[in-house]
């Protein structure tokens, strides 16, 4: 018999927000279950592009490790009580030992617009400092660089794919064909994009010391020796200020004194130093530079390699510097920047150019040579923090500080004494096992969302509409912060206009909060998962953004640095490549089946021959902080001399080998380019 009641499976239009790319999915949706999820022919900009991660929603989503319900020091209790003790908690922590004893660590999983926006808030009004995150694991250097360059941390060039003017992109350590983008690259449907540049015409080059996906789609591959990548960048400024410049962005852009210093420091980069250091040949590298020189505008693409390396900073740098001398930043041809109505690049005006070396904050007091960057304190020093007693209670907000940060033993032991230890997360992973407090999240299925950053490239903006109600107990995540205000006598929504914690709606939030931050919203509502197609322009932002119209060409305490990597030794020996796969987003594993291990430790075929080592041995790999070890795959396209390991899992945690030192300018430790040894262990 048929029942009557039962209605039809819907299909539901929808973005994934897993990664930078934002690919258009549809999803069949039978009464409260995601059945399927395949990519969407028709949208604009994706047309058919999906990935694994997109595909195994309804996998994720149902997964038995989902977190379901509220749990106060290892029980299941009811939503009321859960807030009730958490807000008691914290109130008298607050009034007892100050504001500063609470933290918040901040990650990937609540880069969402309502959670993100409910974070801030909340974190505003409770008066804390110590404020702690992925940024200083991720994108501190290259926020760090812009500002000194520009004058404004979030000042993204964008490459221009489809600007019949630009011929020429030059991708450094990134693999967007895998990860949907770091910065600058317009990453939806990233294949189909660089086919379609490549058939008019356009030049594509990659550095990585990996054979990737990304790299098997260019014109030319060079493989340098990982954390070189600043030799490469030096000398193509020296180069380029001898001959391939543009005079006139150097004439009314750049302050005289800057180009000649540049010109000095830059000077001791010559080909014999690079081919050296970066173990790459002369002719490989004459043509990079010949090729910069033929269409005399390029657009460089840094990604996490040139992020993780140890002079981070100084890549950036240069990566700039190279970018300027070629006039190939905000004019044609070369990198556009992202219209300031949906990028907040009104922050200069409204606060003001950062100082030419760089805005700091007071650090944490227990790393006192430590400053606060950008608004938060560097993670390295989360463990200290809590050792000391300075964190008493520590909010943990869609992130894996254990996988991420340096030093994970130390730190989860850490963790384990903490008074208060409250994780928003979606799965069951070994914190939500010793959190006092549990707070089952929504995830990407049950909650609306819109997004608009120009960090991923973003050439559209689009909403995106919950699939499916929140299941079981879960609560979106600013629903809980809201909560928790309300009981600790603050409104997190004080600042929204039309906004209040009774009857907020995760829709109605997100609307809010667009109309606030993205001029053009009501167009975006409309829009939908179609999304509104950003239009740019050239030029604008040497009017509005730069400091007096220029570029700081040759901020010296970057150049101060110059002479000692210069000095630096170069050892020999095998050095570590970051890795993060497709099936992952850094520890969340969306591989089906889900309960895969980790990938093998890849080495170079060199690193292998010459230990005796096989495809399928087992290796430790170690540094002097620590030691990982797991099965081996010897891969013969790595550049000599490397070794990969995915970052993100916990029994092979790859954070075991990093150094915490982090660089004092950008907060941030170095996780590429460190050197390790290698050896077989006895099968
Ligand atoms: N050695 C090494 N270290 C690294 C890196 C590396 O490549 N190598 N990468 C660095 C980088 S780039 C980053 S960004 C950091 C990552 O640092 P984190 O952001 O701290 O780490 P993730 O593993 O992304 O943690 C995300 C957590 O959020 C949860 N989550 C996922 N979706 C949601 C959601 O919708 N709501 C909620 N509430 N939770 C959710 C996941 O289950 C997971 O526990 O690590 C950095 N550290
Ligand atoms: N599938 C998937 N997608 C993701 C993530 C994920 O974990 N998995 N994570 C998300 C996050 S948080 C981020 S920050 C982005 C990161 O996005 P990407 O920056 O594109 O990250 P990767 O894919 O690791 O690409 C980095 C590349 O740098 C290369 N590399 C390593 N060391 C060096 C070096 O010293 N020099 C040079 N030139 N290259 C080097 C590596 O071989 C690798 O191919 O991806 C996001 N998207
Ligand atoms: S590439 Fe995969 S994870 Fe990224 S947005 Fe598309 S489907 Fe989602
Ligand atoms: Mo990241």
């Amino acid at each position: 018999m048929v029942d009557e009641t039962a209605t039809a499976p819907r299909q539901v239009r929808f973005i994934c927000f897993l990664c930078g790319a934002s690919c258009g999915l549809c999803a069949t949706v039978d009464g409260d279950r995601i059945t399927k999820v395949v990519a969407d022919r028709d949208h604009p900009a994706t047309r058919g592009y999906s990935c694994t991660k997109g595909r195994s929603i309804p996998e994720v989503h149902h997964a038995p490790n989902r977190l379901d319900r509220p749990r106060l020091d290892g029980r299941d209790v009811e939503w009321p009580v859960l807030l009730d003790d958490l807000a008691g908690k914290l109130q008298s922590l607050k009034a007892e030992h100050g504001p500063d004893s609470i933290a918040r660590f901040f990650g990937t999983g609540f880069f969402f617009i309502n959670e993100a926006f409910g974070a801030a808030t909340f974190f505003g009004a409770l008066g804390t400092q110590q404020l702690y995150g992925a940024m200083t694991l991720d994108t501190a250097p290259f926020l760090r660089a812009a500002e000194l360059v520009t004058g404004f941390a979030r000042s993204t060039p964008v490459w221009a794919p489809d600007d019949p003017a630009s011929t020429l992109a030059v991708i450094i350590g990134q693999n967007p064909s895998n990860s949907g983008g770091y910065s600058g690259t317009p990453s939806s449907n990233f294949t189909q994009r660089v086919r379609a540049f490549r058939q008019r015409g356009g030049e594509i080059w990659a550095i990585d010391p990996r054979a990737t996906r990304t790299a098997g789609m260019v014109d030319r591959h060079l493989a340098p020796r990982p954390g070189s990548d600043v030799f490469i960048f030096g000398w193509l400024a020296r180069e380029l200020l001898r001959d391939g410049f543009d005079a006139h962005e150097l004439e009314v852009a750049c302050d005289p004194d800057d180009v000649e210093h540049l010109r000095a420091v830059v000077e001791a980069f010559d080909l014999e130093l690079v081919t050296r250091r970066t173990g790459l040949a002369e002719h490989d590298l004459l043509d990079l530079l010949a090729a910069i020189r033929r269409h005399g505008r390029v657009s460089l693409l840094p990604g996490t390699g040139v992020s993780f390396s140890p002079t981070a900073v100084l890549t950036y740098w240069l990566i700039w510097a190279v970018g300027i001398i070629t006039g190939s930043l905000d004019r044609s041809g070369g990198m556009r920047f992202l219209p300031e109505s949906t990028t907040m690049m009104d922050g200069p005006r409204r606060t003001g150019h950062a100082p030419e070396s760089g805005a700091f904050g007071p650090g944490p007091a227990s790393r006192p040579e430590l400053k606060g960057v950008f608004g938060e304190r560097p993670a390295v020093a989360l463990v200290d923090e809590i050792e000391a007693g300075n964190i008493r209670a520590l909010m943990i907000m869609g992130a894996n500080p254990v996988a991420a940060a340096p030093d994970p033993d130390r730190l989860l032991a850490a963790l384990a004494t903490l008074p208060v230890l409250a994780v928003f997360d979606i799965v069951e992973w070994e914190l939500t096992r010793i959190a006092t407090h549990v707070i089952p999240c929504t995830w990407l299925a049950e909650r609306n969302d819109m997004r608009f950053l120009p960090q991923y490239g973003a050439e559209r903006t689009y909403v995106t509409p919950a699939i499916v109600a929140p299941g079981a107990d879960r609560r979106h995540g600013w629903q809980v912060l809201s909560e928790l205000g309300a009981r600790m006598g603050f409104d997190i929504f004080d600042v929204l206009p039309g906004v209040d914690a009774e009857t907020a709606t995760d829709e109605g939030l997100m609307r809010a909060i667009g109309r606030l931050t993205c001029d053009d919203a009501d167009n975006v509502f409309a829009a939908g998962t179609d999304g509104v197609r950003v239009e740019f322009r050239y030029g604008w932002f040497h009017e509005q953004v730069l400091p007096d119209g220029r570029w700081r060409l040759a901020p010296r305490v970057l150049t101060d640095r110059i002479p000692g990597v210069l000095a630096s030794e170069d050892t020999s020996g095998p050095r570590l490549v970051s890795g993060r796969t497709l099936a992952s987003v850094n520890s969340s594993h969306y591989a089906v089946p889900l309960d895969e291990g980790p990938p093998p430790i890849r080495i170079s075929a060199d690193v292998a021959r010459e230990r005796a080592i096989e495809t399928g041995d087992r290796v430790r790999v170690r540094t002097a902080r620590g030691e990982v070890a797991g099965a081996v795959l010897v891969d013969p396209s790595m550049a000599r001399e490397t070794v990969w390991i995915a970052h993100g899992w916990h029994e092979q945690n790859v954070n075991r080998l990093t150094d915490p030192a982090p660089d004092p300018l950008t907060g941030q430790p170095s996780v590429t380019g460190v050197p390790v040894e290698v050896e077989r262990l006895p099968s």
